[in-house]
């Protein structure tokens, strides 16, 4: 593997809406994210990807952008983007934008002029075809947030385009060398403006298997989940090779891919060293246990050693071809803490526990915005509570598939994606510190007890463990250890313990117990020296944060073995 310049870096992400608010609102903005350098440098964060700030309608949050050249007024303006570029590169920081290109908004002007001539130019930057009342679709695909992915083309009702997220998220025609070369032009304008590179927006969707066709339907509504296509879809490597040649690679840009489904016989081409990304999120945990026949049906906590599974199986395949990107948690899924540690064992030490296991595997650490202080989910007492489009669509499958109200409430909140989109917790002041006005989304409860104020001083907090874990990636004694060498796993059979090694200059042993008992545990030779511990100040056997005894002793250790 060929040595590059973001290998040995601290990754985090921002969700701007809810990070900070610099002007009362109640919507976070960029000046607001300038404002928080400081802490993020603190951090030992030196990557910053920002999910859309692009001027869009936010009907997905920014997820459908309506012109990929300007900012949207509610975040700042492009010279505020320009600033916190410059602020930014003053600590030695990259900026990453989020290319979301798939598809754009209705609100594009490029769907604007399709929709006056559908013939035109600008039809074929989408997909759009013939509609006759009652005639079967095209294809029996499901939208990702539910329902068919056809709608009838506004003001035609003899069209009908696609969109595989919501309706007013068009796909855009990959099939089209236009489309193509008007994205290649808006990444190269980004990247002269001195961006580190990108997050890849849900880019395995951009090739379609052509001509369009049904396949197996696996719910009660005739529809076929997208995976069925997606397996079946082949030649997307000619995209993304192009777009790598063509706009990536003349800037080196640091690129991350929001891969799902990738072959395994693919990888190398995504993410190896002549790969189409830099690098691509593991997403091996957050998939599992998510049944494909509906999206309430199986999802549930992870146990430790289904995790441990995950973790060591994507490990193994990418052994030291490339780099992975590690997370815990994003802006799509519940909190990290939430989904890995079930609720009687979610104390301090446990959140310590999991965020010593990810930050220490072979790839690039992304920390998502209040991970860092062991942000929760949030309990939803009604449905009003909940803005995203994604659960509000949920909640309605569940109340059509005959569920009463509170148990449809209970269904979609549990893994809703606002949980994690709920505002970053500064202090424990009015709005946990995160605006003068009213917060857009309802402020966590628990921020009295969970705030970046109230751990920024305290050695034994969240926060602190984030700090020595960032210190420790990056010092002249472990870095080349933590950031190439191997990763080996260790008593792998042993029930609830993630153990594994790391060999490079040094050995290190990462030991985490998720047990609720001690375990005694054979060292291969003797430990030269403990370089990381959760428990430092902390007696054995962590009770819950309210006192209660957990099922497990949350104790990882990191060590130097002879
Ligand atoms: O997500 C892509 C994606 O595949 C999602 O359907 C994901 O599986 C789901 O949200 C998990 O709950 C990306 C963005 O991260 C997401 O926020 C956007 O809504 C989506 O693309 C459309 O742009
Ligand atoms: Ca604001």
């Amino acid at each position: 593997m060929k040595k590059q310049w973001w290998h040995d870096k601290v990754a985090y992400q921002i969700y701007p809406k809810s990070f900070y608010d610099s002007n009362g609102d109640g919507i976070g903005d960029i000046p607001g994210i300038i404002e928080k350098l400081d802490y993020l440098r603190d951090l030992g964060v030196d990557i910053l990807w920002l999910s859309p700030i692009y001027k869009s309608p936010l009907a997905d949050q920014g997820y459908d952008i309506s012109d990929y050249y300007s900012i949207d007024p509610r975040f700042g303006t492009m010279k505020d983007m320009e600033h916190l570029i410059h602020e930014a590169k003053k600590r030695q920081m990259y900026i990453l934008m989020d290319l979301v290109v798939n598809h754009c908004s209705d609100e594009h002007e490029w769907f604007q002029k399709a929709i006056q001539d559908p013939d035109g130019k600008y039809g074929n930057f989408f997909y759009i075809t013939d509609r006759k009342e009652g005639e079967k679709l095209p294809c029996n695909w499901r939208s990702y947030f539910g329902g068919p992915v056809w709608e009838p083309l506004p003001g035609h009702p003899d069209k009908q385009y696609l969109h595989v997220f919501h309706k007013k998220q068009p796909d855009l025609n990959w099939e089209n060398p236009e489309v193509r070369e008007e994205v290649y032009k808006n990444i190269r304008w980004w990247m002269e403006k001195g961006l580190g590179g990108f997050r890849i927006d849900a880019i395995i969707n951009i090739k379609k298997k052509l001509p369009f066709q049904d396949y197996p339907a696996d719910r009660e509504d005739g529809l076929s989940n997208m995976g069925n296509m997606l397996a079946d879809a082949h030649g997307i490597g000619e995209f993304l090779g192009e777009m790598a040649k063509k706009a990536f690679r003349p800037y080196n840009a640091f690129t991350v891919g929001e891969v799902f489904n990738v072959k395994d016989d693919e990888l190398k081409d995504f993410i190896g060293d002549e790969g189409y990304f830099s690098s691509m999120f593991d997403f091996n945990s957050h998939v599992f246990g998510k049944s494909l026949d509906g999206w309430y049906a199986s999802q549930r906590y992870l146990t430790p050693d289904e995790y441990k599974h995950c973790i060591f199986e994507t490990q193994k395949k990418i052994g030291d071809m490339g780099m992975v990107s590690n997370i815990i948690e994003n802006h799509d899924e519940p909190r990290g803490v939430c989904y890995y540690i079930q609720p009687q064992d979610r104390c301090t030490d446990a959140k310590k526990l999991l965020a010593g296991v990810y930050f220490m595997l072979r790839g690039l650490p992304f920390i998502y915005q209040g991970q860092e202080i062991g942000m929760e989910n949030l309990d939803f007492h009604t449905i009003d509570e909940i803005d995203d489009i994604s659960t509000l669509d949920e909640y309605k499958v569940a109340r059509e598939a005959g569920l009463s109200d509170e148990e449809a409430l209970s269904v979609a909140s549990a893994f809703s994606r606002d949980n994690a989109r709920t505002p970053v917790q500064w202090d424990d002041g009015a709005n946990a510190g995160f605006t003068t006005g009213k917060p857009w989304l309802k402020v966590n409860p628990n921020y009295k007890q969970i705030n970046v104020q109230a751990q920024v001083n305290d050695e034994d907090s969240v926060l602190a463990f984030y700090k020595k874990l960032t210190r420790l990636r990056k010092s002249e004694e472990y870095k080349e250890t933590i950031v190439y060498s191997q990763l080996i796993p260790y008593l792998e059979e042993e029930k609830n313990l993630i153990a594994y090694f790391r060999k490079g200059e040094k050995t290190l042993l990462v030991l985490a117990n998720f047990q609720k008992d001690p375990r005694k545990v054979q060292l291969p030779a003797p430990a030269k020296k403990v370089v990381l511990n959760n428990k430092e100040s902390v007696n054995w056997g962590c009770p819950r944060d309210n006192g209660e005894q957990g099922t497990f002793r949350k104790d990882t250790r990191g060590m130097e073995i002879e």
